[in-house]
């Protein structure tokens, strides 16, 4: 199982529908934000199965941060119940942000502390939307991602990566977590 996760809008459904090359979650064109509840799609990579978590997107229009949480408490549960091994979150963000946000700010601590200092070797973060940003701006925002807001989390083995919005993009992306170990989340 993978978790995707990130606050509203950073295109986690999106990213599941390219990867599983139909639409299997609702993604959001409005202001609104969309996923209100986890929802689990099975996906098949190369010979490996795999269980996607959509994720409500932290910072949603609508909910509270803690319903969130609540909410991916009571889908971690579960899977832990069921046996399900957890092989690593996904983290989005959009690299068309001009600014880090305290809602990214905000959301980025919320997300450690699920996760645990032990669990961030399995934790990929990735960069969206670079069709939209000329690419040495993004570049350079990622630096600054990399230096200063997820300095802590790439020193205590999380990974970078960049989803060019297509399906091998995120089957890329997918493969870099599937040879690692399993982990159990702090939360
Ligand atoms: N072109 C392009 N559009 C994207 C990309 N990611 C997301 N979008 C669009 O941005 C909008 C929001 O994306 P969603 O995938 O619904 O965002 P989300 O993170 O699931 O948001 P919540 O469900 O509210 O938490 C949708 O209209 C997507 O089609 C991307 O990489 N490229
Ligand atoms: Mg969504």
């Amino acid at each position: 199982m993978i978790l995707i996760m990130g606050v509203t809008g950073a295109g986690k459904s999106y990213f599941i529908n390219k990867l599983v090359d139909r639409e299997a979650v609702r993604e959001g064109n409005k202001l609104d934000s969309c996923t209100a509840v986890c929802q689990a799609i099975p996906a098949k990579i190369g010979s490996s199965k795999v269980l996607l978590i959509d994720t409500p997107g932290f910072d949603d229009t609508e909910r509270s941060d803690s319903e969130i949480l609540t909410e991916i408490a009571r889908l971690l549960a579960v899977q832990y119940e069921l046996g399900i091994k957890l092989k690593g979150v996904i983290y989005l963000h959009r690299i068309t942000d001009v600014r880090y946000q305290r809602s990214s700010v905000k959301t980025l601590q919320i997300f450690k502390e699920i996760c645990g200092k032990e669990a961030l070797k399995n934790v990929l973060l990735v960069t969206t939307r670079w069709g939209e940003v000329e690419r040495f701006v993004g570049a350079d925002r990622e630096r600054q991602l990399r230096d200063k807001f997820w300095a802590y989390m790439l020193a205590n083995g999380s990974m970078i990566s960049r989803y060019y919005g297509d399906r091998d993009s995120a089957i890329g992306i997918i493969t870099q977590l599937l040879g690692k170990a399993t982990v159990v989340l702090d939360l």
